[in-house]
């Protein structure tokens, strides 16, 4: 639509509100922008109850499994002594803050880190000392062990924790719950609430604003016949009203808990019309990780291979326990046989899955540690030993990143090599939570974004560290920078294709404030490190990161929450460099062009599917010729892929310059529509189903860039949802930010997505 329609749209729209608006507007809840509250530290039985119990028992009597790395003992750690045991405090600080360490053997991930954003430094020490002490100074008895916590008075309900949608499920006594809905617990005046963890890793109930945080709490199934992997939650613990909870590690994981003098929200559906398959075939195939795929029996995951010559696809289920990020290379077997193959972490869970390229053959998992996020080969460089590819897996659960041996894992059921990390050196501990993961030219660095530390980091692959007690190990974190951001998700770099090259710019998206940082990262020997720069305005915020929406333009920018940022290859002649990225809650994708140094120079935003999650790189055919790249887009809360032809934005940019662009390049200038149902469709229009254009939430999204949609596979039958609390931009006079309660597809629930045959530097 352009500018003139759509502003006639907003006045018709505005016009409809009507006195219904004033309603709406006074019903919803007010954006919380005060600081975080720092809550008081945990009761050490309550901590222990949801983070240590689940492989130590809930006495402290260990002798089980970690369910974390499935054949490692977790030992006793109550023993109620009354002698200073300082030695013995020490080795429990040392494990709580680096997780186990065994002479010859380095690091495991039996035992997961904790940073102090999880387990503060006093809550640490009030830990161990009731672990280690008899009362009166500790809480355990000798042979007895630790007492469960104290269940709160008044009526308990349970939330439940699940590895599918719909993420947290209460039991149903919620009398008050008008809608009967068990993602929204409503509680009467004396309720509280029991949190049980069934799904397999870690998982939090953590309120917006940070004042309440169970903290991470561990899979309750491990002991079944122990009342472990739980958290009470009493009124007081709660933020008044009606609230988003979230879980701190897996963000799309919602649920609104609704305290006693508030009452929940009617629900809204909102989906982009997905437009035709692009009218260009590209090259290659187009891997796409289902992760929410329902498989009927058996955990959710499934991946979808894309033909981008003919967009033809074949569909291979059953694949893991929420398969997050994958990527493809060559992997060696103990026989010597090399096979192309595609490795999946699965962020539900603790394990990764193969799956042979060829023959799309599903080879099995293997357990990698908690919360596998990011997988990635190192481009240019073999493994020693094999030859192969040289893979890496962040745990953002365990606090390590591991390296694979994809086919020699499997077989041997665990990893061979130890993780990376150390227990000293430069900076101490790595920096908590590692999420994406992107290499640098050379295969021998790359960085991290940590999402809850809030930082970056720049490790080597090869660096050797040491320390004073004699541990040791290969591969290091060697710096970390600050991002004056929050929730950095995902890291991506300005790749070069030159192997020499020492100095790169290197990117992190951060989904907490909207904002791209921009570092640049030294990998001179010696003279490591990761420094963030400033972008200045009119392009960078106030923090000097890339400002992803800007309310002073007409029409408004606005990008919300950040998933993936990701550069085109460098080998592309069709085209420059962009950075694309994917805006989780506000239908559209932000195209940066980028200079010849990595920095911005232009930032366009373009309509996109509800849920905009990962993005890769594949061959296009370019009408110009040479050699250009589509951008393909995951969307969670849609069952399609988006295509965008950075060699179109390119040739528009130049007609651009010359005012010569169509109007549906300009902002706003997108056509593309949108279906609203239930409570803002009735708020904006007076009926219970609306189709709208994509301006509406995106209101300066430009058209023609956006070459097509790709169907992904959904299971018959499913019509799974899943909830979600969202800031959402309603570009109407009186509307504006809006907060809705929203009941989103999850049928295919795509996130991550690589491009085959890899593109530079890989190749
Ligand atoms: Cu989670």
């Amino acid at each position: 639509m352009n500018p003139s329609e759509r502003n006639l749209f907003r006045a018709t729209v505005a016009a409809t509100i009507g006195t219904l608006a004033l309603a709406f507007i006074s019903a919803q809840p007010k954006i919380d922008n005060s600081p975080k509250i720092a809550s008081e530290d945990r009761d050490p039985a309550l901590l222990y109850s949801a983070s240590c119990s689940t492989c130590h028992g809930a006495r402290g009597g260990g002798g089980y499994f970690s369910w974390a790395i499935p054949y490692r003992w977790a030992p006793e750690i109550a023993h109620g002594y009354s002698t200073p045991q300082p030695l013995l405090e020490q080795r429990y600080r040392f494990a709580v803050r680096n997780g186990p360490y065994r002479h010859g053997d380095g690091f495991t991930n039996a035992m997961p880190a904790f940073g102090r954003e999880v387990i503060s430094d006093s809550e640490l020490e009030a830990l161990v000392r009731w672990l280690i002490y008899a009362p009166p100074i500790g809480g355990a008895v000798p042979s007895e062990g630790v007492p469960p916590p104290q269940r709160p008075n008044g009526r308990e309900i349970v939330v439940s924790i699940l590895d599918e949608a719909p993420w947290f499920m209460d039991d149903g006594t919620d009398v008050r719950d008008p809608f009967n809905d068990p993602r929204r617990v409503v509680l009467s005046p004396g309720d509280y609430i029991k949190v049980v963890n069934r799904g397999k890793t870690w998982h939090t109930v953590t309120s917006a604003n940070g004042f309440t945080d169970t903290g991470f709490i561990g899979y309750s199934a491990n002991i079944p016949w122990e009342e472990v992997g739980y958290y009470y939650l009493t009124i007081p613990d709660l933020v008044p009203g009606a609230q988003k909870y979230y879980c701190k590690l897996h963000p799309y994981m919602q649920l609104e808990i609704v305290t006693p003098e508030a009452d929940p929200m009617p629900l809204t559906r909102a989906s982009k019309v997905p437009l035709g398959l692009p009218p260009r075939g590209g090259m290659g195939e187009v891997w796409v990780g289902l992760q929410t795929y329902d498989n009927g029996a058996g955990p959710n995951g499934a991946i979808q291979i894309i033909n981008a010559a003919d967009w033809s696809s074949t569909l291979i289920p059953g694949v893991g326990n929420n398969p997050h990020n994958g990527w493809g290379g060559t992997a060696v077997d103990w026989y010597g046989n090399r096979r192309r193959v595609s490795v999946w972490a699965n962020w539900h869970d603790i394990t990764a899955s193969v799956i042979d390229i060829d023959t799309k053959e599903h080879l099995g998992d293997f357990p990698v540690g908690a919360a596998s996020a990011h997988v990635m080969t190192a481009p240019g460089v073999v493994d020693p030993i094999t030859g192969a590819d040289r893979w890496f897996i962040t745990l953002m659960g365990s606090n390590k990143v591991q390296e694979a041996l994809p086919l020699m894992d499997l077989v041997s059921g665990m990893p061979n090599l130890p993780p990376i990390s150390q227990a000293s050196g430069l900076l101490g501990q790595p920096a908590f939570s590692p999420h994406g993961i992107w290499f640098l030219d050379n295969g021998r660095y790359f960085i991290t974004a940590n999402t809850l530390a809030n930082t970056a980091s720049l490790y080597s692959t090869d660096k050797a560290w040491s320390d004073e007690q004699g541990r040791a190990g290969v591969g290091m974190e060697l710096a970390q920078a600050s991002t004056g951001g929050r929730t950095p998700l995902a890291a991506s770099v300005f790749n070069s294709g030159k192997r020499g090259d020492r100095r790169y710019t290197v990117y992190t998206n951060n989904a907490g404030t909207d904002d791209i940082s921009v570092y640049r990262v030294d990998t001179t020997p010696g003279f490591e490190s990761i420094v963030r720069v400033n972008v200045p305005p009119p392009l960078g915020n106030a923090a000097g990161n890339i400002a992803l929406s800007d309310p002073m333009m007409e029409p408004m920018r606005w990008a919300h929450m950040p998933i993936q940022c990701a550069v085109s290859p460098p080998d592309a002649s069709a085209h420059g460099r962009y950075m694309v990225v994917c805006n989780k809650a506000s239908f559209n994708v932000t195209i940066i062009a980028l200079g010849d140094n990595g920095m911005p120079e232009a930032i366009y935003t373009f309509p996109c599917g509800l849920g905009s999650h990962g993005v890769s790189f594949g061959r296009s055919n370019p009408v110009t010729g040479g050699k250009g790249y589509y951008a393909y887009v995951t969307n969670t809360f849609e069952n399609y892929i988006s295509v965008y032809d950075l060699e179109l934005l390119e040739r528009l940019r130049k007609l651009e310059r010359r005012g010569m662009a169509p109007a549906e390049f300009l902002p706003g200038g997108a056509q593309e529509r949108a279906m609203v149902r239930g409570h803002a469709a009735m708020m904006l229009t007076g009926e219970m189903e609306a189709e709208v254009p994509i301006t509406l939430f995106s209101p300066d999204a430009r058209g023609l860039v956006h070459v097509g949609d790709i169907p992904l596979a959904v299971a018959p039958g499913d019509a799974r949802t899943s909830y979600l609390k969202e800031h959402v931009m309603i570009d109407v006079p009186g509307f504006h930010h809006t907060v809705l309660d929203l009941d989103l597809k999850t049928q295919s629930g795509a996130m991550g997505v690589f491009c085959w045959p890899l593109p530079s530097p890989w190749r």
